[in-house]
């Protein structure tokens, strides 16, 4: 078989004699049997041989972790990407045995998607190892004197948790009709298909035949189908647009920043760290800015230290890590204690800190004051109400405007605010 309009090379980059080039080019061939161009075909693969494929193909790819593939076609499913694309999933026995719940969900929900399962019997691009799949008294690296253990029957598993479509079939030949018939399926199918890898199965196995090792693993080649309604036809009835719920933020003011400015505004948690950071980004949002806002806090709701990390900046920004800040809003003893390595390294900048804490050593210009004043729960607000009035970075009537247009200002102890903004 030979190229056709969904491969850009004959050569493709496997061993001589590897059944995954005879499932990429019958994969190909039944895409276009089915009448696909190849830019309505989204193929995600996963780490192992079968995966190097993307390079050589002209459709949409994606190349995922280890045993994530079909998690990741899952992804792209869930994104209402219309019926006339096909997603086409390719995954090892070693990454089904990794991700194999992904399978399962996949199975269960009857996501629209195929997946095509390059079942070698094992971890081929490492060297041969044993993986979830391989069958009982199969050589491999790790188990030289036969596999002990029996593989998962994955058709079985894939049926059982509500496939559409699941069939096992052979590796030999013009496998392209059997791949037609999975990939044609409205909903979930999944095609396991058997093949030894030349390279370390045929040589740790000499002289066996796939039809006998088939045999052997007592797992039926089949076909096995359920008259169910795909995943987009029970779930479109009730989606709703989740963005609908999202305040689009217009400009309506400017910022005097010239240049990327970075910012840790850092606290206790349950004190409003994360929402007051929210609103710096929101006011730089609505004042022309380009913002990028990272939170960070332990996995134990409402103890311990709350960090945000924003970058403002009047152009793109490429890149949101932040090792030393250039402003540093520190509300708490959780929030220093959490920050005072890089308070110490910053050689320049603005470090504003409640005063009940000790100032750090620190390049920073230093400016205290009692956030606390308004309460622990609204110390990062009136924090960052302050930095706006000291810095001019961003205007505190943009912050205002941000609660107002969120419907926060019922929950903020506005008036209080004002009055102490006042008083500066
Ligand atoms: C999470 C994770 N574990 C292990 C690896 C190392 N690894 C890379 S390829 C591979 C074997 C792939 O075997 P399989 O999925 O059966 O694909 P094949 O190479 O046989 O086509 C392994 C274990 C990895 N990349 N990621
Ligand atoms: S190592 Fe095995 S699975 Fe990998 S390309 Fe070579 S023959 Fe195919
Ligand atoms: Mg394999």
């Amino acid at each position: 078989m030979t190229i056709n309009t969904f491969l850009n090379t004959d050569a493709l980059p496997y061993c001589k004699g590897c059944g995954h080039d005879l499932i990429a080019r019958n994969t190909t061939k039944a895409l276009v049997k089915l009448g696909y161009d190849p830019l309505d075909v989204i193929m995600v693969t996963d780490i192992g041989c079968h995966g190097i494929i993307d390079k050589c193909l002209n459709t949409h790819t994606v190349h995922g972790l280890h045993g994530r593939s079909v998690a990741l076609g899952a992804g792209i499913s869930f994104g209402d990407i219309g019926p006339e694309k096909k997603i086409v999933v390719f995954i090892g026995d070693g990454g089904t045995t990794i991700g194999l719940q992904h399978i399962m969900e996949a199975a269960r929900l009857n996501l629209n998607m195929t997946v095509v399962v390059h079942n070698n019997y094992l971890y081929g691009m490492t060297g041969g190892q044993t993986s979830g799949l391989t069958p009982v008294g199969f050589n491999t690296t790790t188990s030289g004197e036969g596999n002990p253990f029996a593989g998962y029957d994955l058709c079985a598993l894939s049926s059982a948790a509500g496939a559409a479509y699941t069939a096992r079939i052979t590796g030999i030949g013009d496998i392209s009709d059997k791949l037609v018939a999975a990939f044609a399926v409205k909903g979930f199918s999944l095609i396991e298909v058997l093949e030894i890898c030349p390279s370390y199965g045929v040589k740790l196995n000499p002289k066996r035949k796939l039809a006998e090792i088939i045999e052997k693993a007592g797992k039926p080649l089949g076909e096995w189908t359920q008259d169910r309604e795909a995943f987009s036809a029970v779930q479109g009835r009730k989606t709703q647009d989740l963005l609908a719920k999202v305040h689009p933020v217009k400009k309506s003011f400017n910022s005097y920043l010239k240049t990327p400015m970075s910012m840790v505004v850092s606290g206790s948690a349950g004190e409003g760290v994360q929402l007051a950071a929210g609103l710096i980004s929101k006011a730089a949002l609505s004042s022309g800015l380009h913002v990028t806002q990272k939170g960070s806090y332990p996995v134990t709701v409402g103890v311990g230290f709350s960090t945000a990390e924003i970058n403002l900046s009047p152009q793109p920004i490429h890149f949101h890590g932040i090792n030393v800040p250039d402003m540093a809003l520190i509300t708490s003893a959780d929030g220093l204690a959490h920050n005072r390595k890089r308070i110490e390294s910053m050689k320049e900048g603005m470090l504003f800190i409640d005063s009940s804490l000790p100032v750090p050593a620190t390049g920073a210009e230093v400016i205290q004051h009692d956030f606390r004043a308004l309460g622990a729960r609204n110390a990062a607000i009136f924090s960052v109400f302050f930095f706006a009035l000291k810095t001019g970075i961003i205007s505190t009537e943009a912050i205002f405007k941000v609660i107002e247009d969120e419907g926060k200002a019922e929950k903020l102890p506005i008036a209080k605010i004002k009055e102490a903004l006042a008083l500066l």
